[in-house]
């Protein structure tokens, strides 16, 4: 699923219900009793609507056609019709004396868009299949009249990470991102029935309904964002100056100047946002040869399910359970060549029980091994909660669930390659900065745009920016944050943020930007658990049961209580805070700026 818990995490519902029948009188104030009937009914309702969206999806998005896409679309209105219903419904009881848990449960349903129209319902939910589908059928076709010269997001995110010719990164770069244009009309048709379905529960719009998840208020969150990035932005801002350094050396200065921003198809990345695929050309100097992840998958001829079974057996090593069987006969693991299907890495939880799945076009790359550690944490998360109420069948937040696979995945250090036969050495001191800087060319590279692409869709949101101003609005926040530029001038109605699967499926994005943070809390707590002493970026607890307890106490919480308390269960403090990410790349942080300024005294000379 989607993970989007103001669609999908149990929000949603079915064909029209029948308040009169199921719920309180509709005079007069409602008792305890009846509001506990009530959320119990909604609650029950809900969950069913969704898994029956969910299965809709599923099969939309592993088999693309006409007719699945009108088939989800109908599920996700149905489930729209009736969360809807549910959320006006749940407003007459708030305020009446029930269990902590049923209040928690009745705020949560009202946190959804209610759309009373049956056509407007139509169209959101159409719009959303619609553009979800184009996203994952679209592709680059550089000949233009060469059906067999047209490329998938797979394979020109290969280029972009791997070719080094400026001219031909340029060209896929445009040729993915002129595709995007095609959805633009939708897609603000589909920001204004949003926003009507959340003017309706009254939240000022749908950015300020996303910002409403974190219990606090929508300002607050905006806040605590912004002090995060703050804390971090030195960290950025070393990593980028020693970047542009070392990509002028492969470039030159007319490709990358040495002032003001860089053109965003160089970073080895679509969207720019990490770029450890830059790591052969932004590696320290004299460095003797360094291992490479992806040769050895690649060498070795790792299979999809091979690559799933080392993110399986880690989990496995904490003390958590195996996979169901299901899981490996239900997950599509592959791209399939003779159908259209959406590529993007996603986890199901479809049945809320023992139906866990993954749909994740897998290659033996680095990338992809960490992604599939970070898809299986999805997973185990789905696991750890199941016995929770439906409603609690959550992350404690977006950005735990998008946390977890991740922390697990900072244990991926050179030691356990070795112990798991995917390494032979280890590298010797000098080439530890090396790896400490791979590291963070994916997790420190990513923080601005982890905080940005929301940052645009609540200014798209809340009306300040209009779709003639989509891209010119983008392009200011890229070169503000990430300190990058568009390779060629804007084109008239583009659409530059659409060529991002999160804009085109309407998935928030804050969350990636929250788990690049919590998740190093995380590791540095179950490190401490794990009774390691030493730097914080060499520590593994791979195989530490106790570790995988403390771990499981947070996942099987769900989102049973309000987020700090969870984050507290685990790591002691109830608050985000960045100090965990800036103590993993202290040592780093110091070379870096060592780096910079040796280059700006030669430079100087
Ligand atoms: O979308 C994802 C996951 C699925 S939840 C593969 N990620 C973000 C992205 O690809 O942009 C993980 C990191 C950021
Ligand atoms: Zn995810």
């Amino acid at each position: 699923m989607k993970l989007n818990p103001l669609v999908l995490a149990c929000s949603v519902l079915i064909t029209q219900v029948s308040w009169a029948q199921t719920a309180a009188p509709s005079t007069g104030t409602p008792t305890t009793a009846e509001a506990e009937q009530f959320v119990h009914d909604a609650e029950a309702k809900l969950e069913a609507a969704v898994i029956r969206a969910q299965r809709a999806e599923w099969i939309y998005e592993n088999f693309i056609t006409d007719d699945t896409e009108a088939a989800t679309a109908q599920e996700s209105e149905a489930l729209l019709a009736i969360s809807g219903e549910l959320a006006l419904q749940a407003r007459r009881y708030n305020g009446v004396l029930m269990s902590e848990a049923s209040k928690r449960k009745l705020a949560q349903m009202q946190l959804n868009l209610m759309l009373s129209d049956p056509a407007e319902r139509a169209a959101y939910a159409r719009i959303a299949a619609s553009m979800s589908g184009s996203y994952g059928k679209a592709k680059y076709c550089p000949k233009k009249d060469d059906p067999k010269s047209c490329l998938a997001l797979g394979e020109l995110e290969h280029i972009m990470a791997t070719s080094r010719d400026p001219a031909l990164l340029k060209e896929v770069w445009l040729g993915w991102h002129s595709l995007s244009p095609s959805y633009k009309d939708d897609y603000a048709k589909y920001v204004a029935l949003s926003n009507k379905g959340a003017v309706n529960m009254g939240y000022a719009d749908t950015g300020a309904l996303w910002r409403s998840n974190y219990e606090m208020t929508p300002k607050q969150f905006e806040f605590e964002m912004e002090r995060l990035w703050q804390q971090v932005k030195p960290l950025y801002d070393s990593l980028y100056t020693y970047t542009r350094h070392q990509l002028q050396k492969t470039y030159g200065e007319k490709e990358v100047p040495s002032t003001g921003p860089i053109p965003a198809h160089l970073f080895g990345n679509m969207w720019s946002q990490t770029w450890d695929n830059l790591y052969p050309i932004l590696k320290p100097e004299g460095l003797s040869s360094s291992y490479d992840l992806s040769e050895v998958l690649k060498e070795r001829k790792v299979t999809p399910t091979q690559m799933a079974g080392y993110a399986e057996r880690f989990y496995t090593s904490l003390g958590m359970e195996k996979l169901p069987e299901t899981f490996w006969k239900r997950s599509l693991l592959s791209k399939p060549k003779d159908r259209e299907v959406v590529c993007h890495a996603s986890a199901w939880d479809i049945d809320a029980r023992q139906d866990v799945r993954i749909k994740m076009c897998i290659t033996p790359t680095a990338e992809d091994f960490t992604t599939i550690h970070h898809e299986l944490g999805h997973v185990y998360y789905f696991l750890a909660y199941r016995d929770q109420d439906p409603m609690f069948h959550n992350g404690a937040n977006d950005g735990f669930h998008e946390a977890i696979g991740d922390t697990i995945a900072l244990s991926v250090t050179p030691e356990y390659l070795k112990k798991i036969g995917l390494r032979e050495t280890l590298p010797t001191k000098d080439q530890e900065i090396g790896t400490l800087l791979n590291r963070a060319l994916e997790k420190v590279a990513f923080l601005p745009f982890g905080y940005l692409v929301d940052k645009w869709r609540w200014e798209v949101y809340s009306g300040k920016v209009t779709p003639e101003n989509y891209d010119k609005a983008w392009w200011e926040l890229r070169e503000q944050y990430q300190g990058i530029s568009r390779p060629a001038p804007m084109e008239a109605n583009g659409f530059d943020a659409g060529a991002k699967f999160h804009v085109a499926s309407d998935t928030p994005y804050a969350r990636y930007f929250l788990a690049d943070i919590l998740q190093f809390q995380f590791h540095r707590a179950l490190c401490k658990e794990a009774g390691y002493v030493g730097p914080l970026n060499r520590c593994s607890i791979f195989e530490n049961k106790q570790a995988g307890e403390k771990f499981q106490a947070m996942l099987k919480m769900g989102s049973s209580k309000p987020w700090p308390e969870a984050l507290k269960t685990m790591t002691g403090s109830d608050r985000i805070d960045a100090t965990a990410i800036l103590d993993y790349f202290a040592p780093l942080k110091v070379w870096l700026d060592e780096q910079n300024a040796l280059y700006e005294k030669s430079a100087k000379k």
